[in-house]
């Protein structure tokens, strides 16, 4: 009898614990849906959009002239999987790989935009640049070969500036890297998204890049730090522009400059094709990484500042009336709008000493 007696104590024990196990279980996803969810930009008001209180802002790492926390640092960069590095495939190669911090980089930088610039004169400071805007350290193997693609129309004189500044950098970074300037031809409404596809289809065609960085053309880096490569997580850099004080004007900001590699960028079937003229393209890319469980990794606010020319508003490039709709959607569209659907095509392909500009036909609304 008290034998019996002790096994449905003990029984009746074993059930709580397991009740209390499954409660405690359901309640750990149920708050990680919660957590996706609220992460996602959806339905954003045109007013929340910018002015927003900021509850997380970037930590403001030292000052300009104090040298980075290198330690911290480190573990935040980690170093995206090389998929191919294979020593016994390379038997001719005697380069050794590139260390994974660039010996060459200087740290802060002056960056201004009332100095003459001149394509002539940036081709003489930088010698070791070949055709199309294509460049690999000479002593060292890149660990990264990295596409830049720079969504266009219409601002050559932003261009300018964008390569005065960064050849020289990217040369620092140690990259193996190429300029792909994706010029949209005619006058219909403006499509970044799509011209920043189209510069990934473009630039596998030329060369096996594992990397692709995409660049708005008037975001110059303020820090040669903020190494314009990829990461085990897509990559924000432009994260403190002086167009928004320095900070970043939201959590899930995505916008300016951005790099991903080529397995991140097909996770997410690529981009959307159908955001025509200003804005929420950056938010519904943002919503893809988060809807496939990526996260976002970001330079420290003191490395990541930069600066962007001033200018108007573009023709052809107004608010999109339809944007917040369409990022209300995303995880419903992703799938069928993308990579996948892409259809563009090619009006001329022009190689430049600084840069390769493809200009496109990518259609209209
Ligand atoms: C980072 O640390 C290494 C040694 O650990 C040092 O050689 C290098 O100069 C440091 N870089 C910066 C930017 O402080
Ligand atoms: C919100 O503002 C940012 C910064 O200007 C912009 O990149 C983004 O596309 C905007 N999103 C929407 C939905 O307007
Ligand atoms: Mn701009």
């Amino acid at each position: 009898m008290a034998a019996n007696f002790s096994l449905i104590h003990r029984t009746c024990k074993l059930v709580v614990l397991l009740c209390f196990l499954h409660i405690s279980v359901t309640v750990f996803f149920y708050v990680r849906t919660l957590d996706i969810r609220f992460s996602f930009v959806q339905n954003q008001q045109p007013r929340a959009n910018l002015s927003r209180p900021r509850h997380d802002p970037l930590p403001a790492r030292g000052s300009r002239t104090e040298p980075v926390d290198n330690s911290t640092w480190k573990g935040e960069d980690r170093q995206m999987d090389e998929p191919d590095q294979d020593a016994t495939e390379e038997p001719a190669k005697e380069l050794e790989k590139c260390p994974e911090t660039s010996p060459l980089l200087v740290g802060p930088l002056r960056v201004e935009f009332n100095i003459p610039v001149s394509l002539e004169q940036i081709k003489k400071d930088n010698p070791n640049v070949q055709l199309g805007g294509r460049f690999r350290p000479r002593d060292c193997l890149a660990l990264q070969k990295v596409a830049i693609i720079i969504p266009f129309r219409k601002r050559d004189e932003h261009l300018k500036f964008w390569l005065y500044y960064l050849h020289p950098i990217l040369q620092r970074q140690q990259l193996d890297y190429g300029v792909y300037v994706i010029n949209q031809d005619g006058d219909e409404i403006f499509n970044r998204a799509k011209l920043l596809n189209v510069g990934y289809m473009e630039a596998l065609k030329e060369y096996d890049y594992n990397c692709f960085v995409f660049s708005d053309v008037d975001l110059i880096p303020m820090d040669d730090r903020n190494t314009y490569r990829c990461f085990s997580q897509p990559r924000h850099l432009s994260v403190s522009m002086d167009k928004f004080g320095f900070r970043l004007p939201y959590n899930q900001y995505f916008g300016g400059v951005s790099s991903m590699s080529k397995e991140q960028y097909l996770k997410i079937n690529g981009f959307p094709n159908n955001y025509w003229g200003w804005g929420g393209e950056d938010d519904d890319i943002y919503n893809r990484l988060a809807s496939k469980g990526m996260s976002i990794s970001r330079p420290s606010g003191d490395v990541g500042k930069c600066r962007m020319i001033r200018h108007n508003r573009d023709k052809q490039n107004d608010p999109n009336p339809q944007r917040f709709d369409r990022i209300a959607h995303t995880r419903e569209t992703m799938h069928k709008d993308g990579i996948n659907s892409l259809t563009y095509s090619v009006v001329q392909l022009e190689k430049f000493d600084l840069f390769t500009k493809i200009t496109v036909n990518v259609g209209k609304p």
